[in-house]
C-alpha cells in the first residue's frame, strides 16, 4: 500500500528545478511516482516502504530544495 503526499518546495523557480526534484526523488528506493509543479512549487510524491517522509524530505535537503510545512 502506497501513501500520496504533497509538500511546498519554495526553491521551485523553473523547469530546471522540476526536473531536477523529479529525476532525484525517482532514484529513492521505494518512490513511485513524482510530480512537481513549477506554477504550484509544490511536489506530490508517491511512496512505499523502504521510502518514507523522513527520507524524502532529507533528499529534498540535499538536493536544496527543502520541503516547508
Ligand atoms: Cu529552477
Amino acid at each position: 500500500m502506497s501513501t500520496k503526499v504533497t509538500y511546498s518546495i519554495p526553491n521551485i523557480h523553473c523547469g530546471h528545478c522540476v526536473h531536477t526534484i523529479q529525476s532525484e526523488l525517482i532514484e529513492l528506493a521505494g518512490v513511485k511516482s513524482v510530480k512537481a509543479d513549477q506554477m504550484l512549487r509544490n511536489a506530490t510524491i508517491e511512496f512505499e516502504a523502504p521510502a518514507d517522509e523522513d527520507k524524502i524530505k532529507a533528499l529534498l535537503v540535499s538536493i536544496e530544495y527543502p520541503a516547508v510545512g
